[in-house]
């Protein structure tokens, strides 16, 4: 259970991961807004609240590890590790720019705080599972978190990752699935329908539930069953809307990968604001 006070402090996190995604898409004047926005909630539970890492050492041994599969939600994950502390506020107006540390997919050889190189859909989870599987073999207790999308979920490799997960009783591997039943142009019920992710990974001796994805206290606490180390890998499925919280993108079909202006951007960042 969190406190009122801890809830109004992720509130605000998350908030604050919004505005300044929103405000780092505005210097390029585009980006992938729909599903930077859809995984605030769940970065502001975690790197508020549940991981455990050092922001002076970003590669400290006992860390916790988040695989952002969806890697073209970088922006999102950059707003989290830079509020933390992994570096200066200054670097996220040259998202996306030449020379940049904050390329528009996440990179672990540029950014503090990345911890694997993702943006080819499908195979961030596989690396995830080897990774939990090295800290099993290695009996450390580090936790490793993944974050995939539901249109990244119909890569068949995924899979072959969740049959290994299970057959190697990855209990400190969490998989997150954004489910924002969006993916590039369309709605992903349109494209290849993935019914329920929960029945799936159940079927796949995996430990899985369903919660609100803006739902901050509902994902710390499935967050906190989760981390159960009881020879199952564990998913939570979030519910999620594409665009969440940014008042020209949310609840669209085209908001994949979209034009801000910066007077949109400053629209938008007021009414999180309000
Ligand atoms: C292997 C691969 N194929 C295609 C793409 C292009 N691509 C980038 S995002 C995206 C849609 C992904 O949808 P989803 O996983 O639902 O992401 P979200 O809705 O969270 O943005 C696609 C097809 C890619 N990055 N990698
Ligand atoms: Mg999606």
């Amino acid at each position: 259970m969190l406190t009122d006070k801890k809830v109004q402090e992720l509130e605000q996190f998350a908030k604050e991961i919004r505005i300044h995604t929103i405000d780092q898409m505005a210097v390029r004047g585009f980006g992938h807004m729909g599903g930077a926005m859809s995984i605030c909630d769940l970065l502001s539970v975690l790197y508020g609240k549940q991981m455990k890492v050092d922001p002076q050492r970003p590669q400290w041994e006992e860390r916790d590890w988040l695989i952002c599969s969806k890697g073209h939600a970088g922006p999102a994950v950059y707003s989290a590790l830079s509020l933390k502390g992994f570096f200066p506020r200054g670097w996220l107006k040259t998202l996306n720019q030449p020379q940049t540390s904050l390329p528009s997919h996440c990179d672990h050889k540029k950014t503090p705080g990345i911890d694997v190189t993702t943006g080819s859909l499908g195979q961030g989870l596989s690396v995830a599972a080897g990774i939990a599987l090295a800290k099993k073999i290695d009996q450390n207790q580090n936790q490793i978190y993944c974050i995939i999308g539901d249109g990244e979920s119909q890569e068949g490799q995924n899979w072959e990752a969740i049959m290994f997960a299970a057959q190697n009783k990855l209990d400190n591997l969490i998989l997150f699935v954004d489910n924002n039943k969006q993916q590039l142009d369309n709605t992903t019920a349109n494209i290849c329908n993935m019914e329920s992710f929960k029945e799936k990974l159940e079927s796949f001796h995996w430990e899985a539930e369903e919660v609100d994805g803006h739902d901050l206290e509902a994902i710390d606490a499935a967050i906190e069953r989760a981390k159960n180390r009881n020879g199952k890998p564990h998913a939570v499925v979030l519910n999620t809307i594409k665009g969440k919280g940014c008042s020209f993108a949310e609840n669209i079909l085209k908001n994949h990968h979209i034009n801000v202006s910066k007077e949109q951007a400053e629209d938008a960042i007021d009414a999180l604001n309000r």
